[in-house]
């Protein structure tokens, strides 16, 4: 339904290279519909939480570091299949296989420094989105343009 939502996080690389404008803009002029929004500086512990399916890869604790490494952009964006179609404007997690038009596929060349978080299905979103949010962070506000993004 147009009430999906998806967790969209930049990266500690992404807010250095001052791409956070960029990447917001890219989900507004899709027509997705922001309701939540925070700078964090993400404690190991939610990180931890976040990434637990990798915990057993030998790049994990690299990636915690990383991720831990500087302040993070974390989004909540809503709308129709927007968890599927964020993963698809957010491209493939290796930058060298993510095409030109995405955002990784744009903004960045190693998989260490992919600049973006997006969730990976409906059911990994309401996991991550309660994980990075308060219930009172999360707006629920009319789009005065809703009858022109959809039917
Ligand atoms: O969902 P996505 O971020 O595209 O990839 P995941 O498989 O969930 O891995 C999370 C994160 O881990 C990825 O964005 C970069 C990092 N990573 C890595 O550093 N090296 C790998 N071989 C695989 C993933
Ligand atoms: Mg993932």
């Amino acid at each position: 339904g147009v009430r999906e939502r998806t967790l969209i996080a930049v990266k500690p690389d992404g807010v250095q290279r001052r791409l956070v404008g960029q990447i917001v803009q890219r989900f507004e002029q899709r027509g997705f519909k922001l309701v939540g929004l925070k700078m964090v500086k993400a404690p190991e512990e939610l990180l931890s939480q976040h990434y637990h399916d990798l915990r057993k890869k030998p790049f994990y604790p690299s990636l915690l570091r990383y991720m831990h490494s500087g302040p993070v952009v974390a989004m909540v964006w809503e709308g129709h299949n927007v968890v599927r179609t964020s993963r698809l404007m957010v491209g493939d997690t290796n930058p060298a296989e993510a095409l030109p038009g995405t955002v990784r596929g744009d903004f960045s060349i190693h998989i260490s420094r992919n600049v973006i978080h997006a969730s990976d299905s409906v059911q990994g979103a309401q996991r991550e989105i309660q994980l990075w949010f308060n219930c009172t962070e999360l707006l629920d506000w009319d789009c005065c343009d809703h009858r022109n993004t959809y039917q």
